[in-house]
């Protein structure tokens, strides 16, 4: 470096600090966010405001630049990301950077951004980087879900749809549903305790929404019925729903002779339209159960596989049977996979030539899906977008 060029970077030092002095406040504010932002996520909380501060006001404007980001938050689905400038006008020395949220009825984990601030005219961003998280804590009960997936036809030759729940209003309808309540520890020794709390069933989104939940060893689920209130004989039945997977996850749409409360099980008859077990989440079972009593109790049944390690939990599938007097034929997506003739319970009598009623539910533990382990995840959940019955 040449003298001469030194001199003259002294030169233009002084010149700037000789101009700075001019100016009767000349202290360079720095500018600083005071706190980090958290609020729920609901309609009152619709904008995070942030508070940004100089440590000093000056008789210039100051402003500062400004960009939000995001770190678990996802932008445009969470909140906005946008980019923007502050002003001080002079004499203040507080300001207020807005980010506007997205509210949405859907459960979601607590997400974070972060407004970072970015450059300034006449301040300095204190420390050289401000930054505050914003942090958008869960106010949903509400679990998301795809409507994707296989839909039913709405309409068969000869046939009338007699029947249907669609779930389309906002709760679960009296005249449709009732509950079984309690049953930790029912015949399959079963873990779960069924309520009839808004945590484990309700109606959201046009699907009914049955959730298994975990707390500490303690489980809760819900079992929905028809008895009493709907009750069929004979039909084409389509029940379209997301299943629940995982060891120990037992979801079940089946049906009981309507003779249960007097005759008893088996001799009721039982109808699955459609069982999994969640540590095997890409194949279904239909089944009946018979028997004139407990001992004499027999059943038999099939099971159809989704192809390519897809599961049922992934979107929607319509599970089907098509019962007559002749007989039964279970379906998933309209393919046919098992059936049984009116001989099929040999010498003891055929109850399927009765009025049923459905139950819907999800077990979790038991004898046949075993119980939950390390691997299961909670909550798990049965959608049901509808169930129509046609004859
Ligand atoms: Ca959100
Ligand atoms: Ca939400
Ligand atoms: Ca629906």
């Amino acid at each position: 470096m040449t003298q001469h060029f030194q001199f003259t970077l002294y030169l233009v030092f002084f010149m700037l600090i000789a101009c700075d002095k001019d100016e009767p406040s000349g202290a360079v504010p720095s500018i600083s966010f005071p706190i980090n932002v958290s609020h729920l996520e609901n309609d009152e909380n619709a904008v995070f405001e942030f508070p940004v501060v100089l440590n000093v006001s000056t008789n210039r404007d100051v402003t500062v630049t400004y960009e939000v980001k995001p770190i678990t938050a996802v932008a445009g689905e969470d909140f906005i990301a946008t980019t923007g400038t502050l002003i001080f006008p002079q004499g203040t020395a507080s300001g207020t950077i807005e980010v506007e949220i997205i509210v949405d009825d859907f459960i979601e984990k607590d997400e974070q951004f972060r407004v970072v601030l970015t450059g300034s005219s006449n301040g300095v961003i204190a420390g050289g980087l401000q930054e505050a998280i914003g942090t958008i804590r869960n106010d949903d009960t509400v679990i998301q879900v795809t409507s994707d997936g296989y839909e039913a036809a709405d309409s068969y030759p000869g046939r009338a749809l007699v029947w249907s729940d669609e779930f389309e209003t906002n709760q679960i309808n009296p005249q449709h549903w009732t509950y079984d309540l309690g049953a930790s520890g029912w015949g399959n020794q079963e873990l779960q305790n069924y309520t009839s709390s808004a945590e484990n069933s309700y109606v959201a989104n046009g699907n009914l929404m049955i959730v298994a939940k975990e707390n500490g060893s303690q489980y809760t689920s819900a079992r929905l019925k028809s008895i009493d209130l709907q009750e069929f004989q004979y039909g084409r039945i389509d029940v379209r729903a997301i299943l629940p997977f995982g060891q120990g996850i037992w979801p079940a749409i089946w049906m009981l002779g309507a003779n249960f409360p007097s005759s008893g099980w088996p001799a009721c008859g039982e109808i699955d339209i459609m069982e999994l077990i969640g540590s095997s989440p890409g194949s279904v079972h239909g089944t009946i159960h018979y028997g004139n009593s407990w001992a004499q109790h027999q059943f038999t049944g099939g099971s159809r596989y989704l192809s390519g390690g897809q599961t049922f939990a992934e979107e929607f599938h319509v599970f089907s049977i098509d019962w007559n007097e002749n007989g039964i034929t279970w379906l998933v997506d309209d393919q046919p996979f098992y059936s049984v003739d009116n001989n099929v319970t040999g010498n003891q009598n055929y109850p399927f030539d009765n009025p049923f009623f459905f139950i819907m539910n999800v077990a979790v533990g038991g004898q046949w899906p075993g119980y939950p382990n390390a691997t299961t995840s909670f909550p798990q959940f049965m959608a049901v977008d509808y169930v129509r019955v046609y004859q």
